[in-house]
């Protein structure tokens, strides 16, 4: 039985004290809007529908929490940097981000997914330097890798890699549509989570 075949649902937050309990571990997926969140959780934890994929950039406004097993979490946090969003939700985006990992004692470390045709943007360098600050652990999955070529994908990793060799960040090739990287990502998970 893998470690997530029991992972379900657990709430979601929309403000500050709607939290889940903080306690035990948790790993939070961070990223762009559209960058893959919803879906790198399914692919991990092998649950489609469980985290809710969309199209439409900026659907997941709220920080969803999905038990994994007795006080084990990962959490989807709300993406970033979709300019259609209206200021105030950008306001409310950064003071829920900012109270989530100024509290959050059980956070042990984050997944930062960054669509691979991009690569490592400002705001992502920021969720970095952010989780880095608190010493808690990060790894980067460069999703979406079926939509580059070997060579190409190739050098964004070694990039991404090179962008981080100053800290302990980790980076690695993901892709949910040619199931690759799964292996890769559970072993970052299950290392941190146990
Ligand atoms: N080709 C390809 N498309 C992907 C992959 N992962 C996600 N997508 C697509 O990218 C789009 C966004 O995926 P989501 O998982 O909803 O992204 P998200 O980061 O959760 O988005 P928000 O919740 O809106 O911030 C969807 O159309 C997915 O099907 C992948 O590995 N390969
Ligand atoms: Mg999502």
């Amino acid at each position: 039985m893998s470690t997530y075949s029991n992972v379900k649902f657990l709430t979601s937050a929309a403000e500050p004290h709607q939290l889940a309990p903080d306690l035990g571990k948790e790993i939070a997926f961070a990223g762009r809007s559209n960058s893959g969140k919803s879906t790198a959780i399914n692919a991990i934890t092998q649950r489609a529908g469980l985290a809710r994929v969309s199209r439409t950039p900026g659907r997941t406004q709220l920080i969803n929490f999905f038990e994994v097993s007795a006080e084990r979490r990962l959490v989807d946090l709300p993406g970033y940097g979709f300019a259609k969003v209206p200021e105030r939700v950008r306001i409310h985006w950064l003071q829920l981000m900012e109270h989530y990992f100024n509290v959050r004692e059980s956070l042990v470390g984050l997944i930062l997914i960054v669509d691979s045709r991009r690569g490592l943007g400002t705001q992502d360098a920021g969720m970095l330097e952010w989780v880095l600050a608190r010493d808690r652990f990060a790894h980067v999955l460069l999703t979406k890798a079926d939509k580059l070529n070997r060579r190409d994908a190739q050098r964004v990793l070694r990039e991404t890699a090179a962008a981080c060799s100053d800290t302990s960040v980790t980076v690695q090739l993901f892709s949910a549509h040619a199931k690759e990287g799964f292996d890769e990502a559970r072993a970052v998970l299950d290392r941190w989570l146990n």
